[in-house]
């Protein structure tokens, strides 16, 4: 037998970073209520709907996501708000379409474009620092994408700790920006480390697990891959004053292969890191993409990455949570990136801010109880909208620019069939419900300072 703990757990009470959480939150206590649960996100950069094997991708092997989809639930209608990297970002750390927080395109990487001198602005709330209130540990490890100027660094966004980048690209060996501006931040510091950009990130990942592994905790994992440039472990680098300057346009199959087999091989770590301390049953793991494929492929979507398409927003999405969320489920819930954050705060028992209210919703019941999907609207770019099965798209990519279609999905998931002129009525109104979005994302935008003080000086 062995013996009780001399101090027993539910006496003690955790003091973390100025917040006292009751006795009654400590993990496996006997009072039967578990701490507050951690959270795991990990975000894709352009990894496509028909890029992991559990997607039905052939041309890659992906073990880990598949593991991670068997031990948990794989959404098959899963979506990022945007359909390009700093929009998605923006949407994911706010739980708002990003249209509200006037970053709604790329945040472009030379000063001379006015959208480098966009940013996420302070007065937003973020799911860190919402989560930090309640006590969480909170790190980012990889892409910010939303700020180049120090001032938009995610330290000042709820995120203690941040190891990464924060242009849309860096060369995976060299850490250049496309602009060839060192960008690898330890904080608010730019601080260089040797290393392939994946595998530094699952580092940091698994550093931080180690250092925050006996409180609650929110770590975000962006990784780079498999976003240009092509560069596989081992490669080269193709920026900076010896490289090879020129950067290919299309990915060859093996770099593009070994560039996913090392981001894999990194979640499969996190979660045996999670394991080794203990957490799997109080962690919710969330997997997904920032957008659709650019040298991947969208399976058998139409469209890639910046198209309005199904290809440029539907992405693959995993959540496992062993013990909570049933292993080896599939659902066919429509979600959305900008989900992420009502979900945490649910689990975390924290009101959202009432001045930035939430636009996506708690995927806790779909995770939890598999419940049966519920049809819901979902909006892109002001050209396309999703009412349950039916997809409304204007001027998509490779159509007349005044062009409407409407494709029924669950019959025809490719966008052929173009229906809009046999069903006039559903397309008035799915067009009037996407004007009414509109007028509502972009209603009240946060100003963007430094952006407009850029066009000012440019006139
Ligand atoms: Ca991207």
């Amino acid at each position: 037998m062995p013996h009780p703990p001399t101090t027993p757990g539910y006496l003690i009470a955790i003091i973390v970073a100025g917040c006292v959480l009751p006795p009654a939150c400590i993990a496996g206590n006997p009072s039967g209520k578990q701490a507050p649960p951690n959270f795991v996100i990990i975000m894709a950069d352009d990894m496509g709907y028909g890029d992991a094997g559990c997607y039905g991708g052939t041309h890659i092997s992906t073990p880990n996501l598949d593991r991670l989809a068997a031990t948990g639930m794989r959404f098959t209608d899963f979506h990022s708000s945007g359909n390009v990297c700093s929009p998605t970002r923006a949407g994911l750390v706010t739980g708002r379409y990003q249209y509200r927080s006037g970053v709604d395109s790329v945040v472009n990487a030379d000063p001379k474009v006015a959208d480098h001198h966009s940013g996420l602005q302070r007065v937003e709330n973020t799911f860190a620092e919402a989560l930090k209130q309640r006590g969480y540990a909170t790190g980012l490890m990889g892409k910010w994408h939303l700020g180049y100027d120090v001032k938009y660094n995610p330290t000042y966004q709820g995120f203690d700790q941040f190891h990464g980048f924060v242009s849309g690209n860096i060369d995976y060996v060299s850490h250049l920006d496309r602009m060839n501006v060192p960008d690898w931040w330890n904080g608010r510091k730019l601080e260089d480390e040797p290393g392939y950009s994946t595998h530094l990130i699952t580092m940091h990942a698994l550093e931080f697990l180690d250092q925050n592994h006996d409180r609650p905790f929110c770590l975000y994992i962006a990784h780079e891959a498999v976003h240009a440039p092509w560069q596989a472990p081992g490669d080269p680098a193709q920026r900076g004053p010896t490289a090879d300057a020129r950067e290919d346009r299309n990915p060859k199959a093996e770099t593009f292969k070994a560039m996913m087999s090392a981001m894999d091989a990194g979640i499969g770590q996190v979660v045996e890191r999670l394991q080794h301390h203990g957490l799997t049953e109080n962690t919710l793991v969330f997997f997904l993409s920032d957008n659709g494929p650019a040298g991947g492929s969208a399976g058998p979507l139409r469209g890639r990455k910046g198209s309005n398409w199904e290809g440029g927003h539907r992405v693959p999405a995993i959540a496992s949570w062993p013990g909570k969320i049933t292993a080896g489920t599939v659902t066919d819930q429509m979600g959305i990136s900008i989900d992420l954050m009502p979900t945490m705060l649910e689990l975390a028992e924290i009101k959202p801010a009432a001045d930035r209210p939430l636009d996506g919703i708690s995927l806790v019941p779909t995770l939890l109880q598999n419940a049966a999907p519920t049809p819901r609207q979902l909006f892109w770019n002001h050209k396309a909208m999703r009412d349950g099965h039916w997809k409304l798209i204007l001027g998509g990519k490779g159509t007349p620019a005044k062009s409407v279609g409407l494709y029924h999905l669950a019959e025809d998931l490719g966008e052929q069939v173009n229906l809009a002129d046999s069903q006039p009525q559903r397309t008035a109104s799915m067009r009037k419900a996407l004007e009414a979005w509109t007028a509502d994302v972009t209603g009240n935008v946060t100003a963007q300072p430094d952006h407009e003080a850029f066009l000012q000086r440019s006139r």
